[in-house]
């Protein structure tokens, strides 16, 4: 395949996603975040699915990218943002007080989109503290003054912000250092790893967390051994295969409330 047939597939995925969006072919599936103490769920992870009529479901995997060079980005985030949060108020409703986060793409960072967070927020009557905002490590992540001060007032604003994939960069424990954070999400490559180096990186990142006061999650949870390992890093929430997949909403709705 050469450029232009990429180009050209491309191309037509971006106009294949923007129908997408005006016809309700986007979903929103949501993967259980478990407390490692009380074992309940305590939050969901909202995670975009596209049902492609020829395709089957897609993963943002193999749609991301063509969305963000076709400025789709902020379609898609505001999409999940108030299908999620709609979502989250009823299950308040019914008794299931959880929270949830969206994943957010570092290049979406800046002052204008924290606003826009916030006022969804207000919007959607989402209490504070519901909400956090997941952004994966990435080179991309700078220190500049509009990525702060967007993460500051993010926070301010009662949004949690998550460092997500911990583990799969190269500034990893200066981001835990010295981002404005509530909670780290060590990624799965390391909760797989029973090597002495990976433990002793999780490690330094959980003391750091910890003494920020942020929360740590450990995804990619897929058996027992993983669990054991994360229980022993004393990590504070779980995630992953070894107990719920990302699920439609009402097939974790039963997950939800019958917990309680
Ligand atoms: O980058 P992020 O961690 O947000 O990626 C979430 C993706 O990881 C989801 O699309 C989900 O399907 C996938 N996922 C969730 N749990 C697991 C797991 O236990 N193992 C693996 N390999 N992937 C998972
Ligand atoms: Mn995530």
């Amino acid at each position: 395949m050469d450029s232009d047939d990429r180009a050209a597939i491309a191309a037509e995925l971006a106009d294949g996603l923007r129908r997408a969006l005006e016809v309700g072919e986007l979903v929103v599936y949501y993967q259980p975040e478990y407390d490692v103490g009380t074992g309940r769920v305590v939050a969901v992870e909202a995670l975009c699915r596209w049902c492609h009529p020829q395709h089957g479901l897609l993963l943002p995997v193999q749609f991301i990218e063509v969305a963000e060079a076709h400025g789709l980005m902020a379609r898609i985030s505001d999409f999940v943002l108030e299908e999620s949060g709609r979502r989250i108020g009823e299950w308040h409703r019914q008794g299931a007080e959880i929270g949830v986060s969206i994943n957010v793409s570092p290049s979406q960072l800046d002052p204008a989109f924290a606003e826009g967070v916030l006022r969804h927020v207000t919007e959607l009557g989402l209490p504070q503290g519901v909400l956090t905002v997941e952004i994966t490590e990435s080179p991309e992540i700078s220190f500049s003054e509009p990525e702060l001060s967007a993460l500051a007032s993010l926070i301010d604003g009662g949004v949690g912000v998550s460092l997500d994939d911990f583990g799969t960069g190269h500034t990893t424990l200066e981001l835990v250092e010295r981002l404005p954070i509530t909670e780290v999400k060590i990624d799965r490559s390391l909760v797989q790893d029973d090597s002495d180096e990976t433990d002793a990186v999780v490690r330094d990142c959980i003391r750091v967390a910890h003494g920020r006061g942020a929360t740590v999650v450990a995804e990619g949870i897929e058996n027992q051994e993983h669990f054991a390992r994360a229980v022993a890093w004393g990590v504070d929430r779980a995630q992953g295969y070894f107990f719920a997949p990302p699920l439609p909403a009402d097939e974790l709705t039963p997950l939800l409330v019958g917990a309680l």
